[in-house]
């Protein structure tokens, strides 16, 4: 049957849209808007490189056109069928191979030019089932900070701007990738191997990504984001992640969570400082419980903006488009204060804390992220799980809890 004339315009306006879709403005992971020098010097080869090819498609297209039009069906006879013509073909491979040859020589050359090995910080970075895992190592420096004690933390890569930092990327299970693209091109995450890429923000402010290399059925909940803070906000941050541990006040709904923590959650995850009844530290074994052998490291929960592979947001939309939209003068400024951003002085909540997400999260995690191996299969991975498993917990048992995280700040 004939496709009615309307609805192939229908067709095509709706692929225009699309194409239109993906050139919005203000988007997240506009690579076209480059915030560093990696990403500028990788803008300014594929600029020309995209002129170019798109020159060469309008003309291939308008031939393609033209020859459909040209010798459309009219009920002729058809006409005298020929094979092979040399000197046509010989142009039509010489040409391209000029023209690639002669992108080969900036292309190439950049991407040697991006490995430069001039970095100030340097910052372990490894992937997992679904969710990136960011080590400061002790006794680093990292664009002028000292980093006095080991830091651990997911999702959100917190960096100095205006600095040239070092990634050194890998993974625990499968292969992963890891992609700012306003900030540099991408570097896979391959179990057993280091990968470096160079990261770098001229100015404060938030940076998004995800993982962009199937990794499994939650590879599309597999995001990341890079936050750049001055130095002065750098230092502040350091230093709160090093904070010593602050114990509930006895009696309150968090101090019931801090026991219900201890209880449920401490075998895979990990707060720093925490201890038992007997003063020892409470140390997670991710690695007994969970397939990857690690959990996002808790101590500092409230300090990011999502969770969960940087999925799932821990302030609310207004909140975040907000902070998106912050001048990088203020922007360290209004980060640095978690979910208690935009929050007044006098105010005993925070204004922008997402607790809804977090307790659907602590509700029936596999609902949320497509990723738990089925607990009747457990057998086959000697009891180990993908991912946060359902842990069937009571709403008591959620409400205290979410108190005791919402200190972790
Ligand atoms: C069997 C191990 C395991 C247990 C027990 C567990 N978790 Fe998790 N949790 C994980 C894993 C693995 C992830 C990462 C999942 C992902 O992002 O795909 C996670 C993610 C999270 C996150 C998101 C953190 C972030 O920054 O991305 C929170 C919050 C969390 N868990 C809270 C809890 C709480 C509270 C408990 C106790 C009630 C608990 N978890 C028990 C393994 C566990
Ligand atoms: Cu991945």
């Amino acid at each position: 049957m004939l496709v009615k004339p309307s609805r192939r315009a229908a067709a095509a306006l709706a692929g225009l849209g699309l194409l239109l879709v993906g050139c919005a403005k203000d988007a997240p992971q506009d690579t076209f808007r480059p915030a560093g020098e990696n990403a500028r010097d990788i803008d300014g080869l594929q600029r020309p490189l995209f002129y170019v090819a798109g020159v060469v498609g309008l003309i291939v297209f308008a031939f393609i056109g033209y020859a459909m039009w040209k010798f459309r069906d009219r009920g002729q006879e058809i006409p005298e069928q020929s094979h092979g013509n040399p000197k046509l073909e010989i142009v039509l491979t010489v040409l391209p191979a000029v023209i690639l040859a002669a992108f080969a020589v900036p292309a190439v050359s950049q991407v040697f030019a991006l490995d430069k090995s001039d970095n100030e910080c340097v910052i372990n970075v490894t992937g997992q089932q679904w969710w990136w895992e960011y080590d400061y190592e002790k006794g680093s420096t990292c664009g002028g900070v000292e980093i006095p004690e080991s830091i651990v933390t997911a999702g959100e890569l917190v960096i100095p701007a205006d600095t040239p930092v070092l990634l050194r990327i890998t993974s625990r299970d499968v292969i992963h990738s890891f992609w700012i693209p306003r900030l540099n091109g991408k570097r896979d995450a391959v179990p057993g191997r280091l990968h470096t890429l160079r990261m770098h923000a001229d100015e404060p402010g938030i940076y998004v990504g995800q993982c962009t290399e199937f990794c499994g059925l939650s590879h599309a909940r597999m995001r990341q984001a890079a936050v750049a803070l001055d130095t002065a906000d750098f230092q502040a941050w350091v230093d709160n992640q090093l904070a010593p541990y602050q114990a509930p006040a006895e009696g309150t709904l968090a101090a019931e969570g801090e026991s219900e923590y201890a209880a449920q959650c401490s075998r895979c995850h990990q707060v720093n400082g925490l201890t038992d009844d007997s003063g020892n530290p409470v140390l997670a074994e991710p690695d007994q419980s969970v397939l990857a052998g690690a959990a996002p490291n808790l101590t500092n929960l409230m300090t990011r903006t999502a969770f969960a592979g940087w999925t799932f947001d821990l302030i609310s939309d207004e909140c975040r488009d907000r902070l998106w939209n912050e001048p990088s003068e203020t922007f360290g400024d209004v980060y640095l204060q978690g979910v208690w951003m935009y929050t007044p002085a006098d105010a005993t909540t925070p204004a922008c804390f997402n607790e809804l997400n977090l307790r659907e999260w602590l509700r029936n995690p596999p609902a949320m992220k497509p990723m738990y191996t089925d607990p009747d299969k457990l057998e086959a991975t000697d009891g180990l799980t993908r991912g946060m498993p359902n842990l069937n917990l009571t709403d008591e048992q959620i409400e205290v809890l979410v108190a005791y995280l919402l200190e972790r700040k």
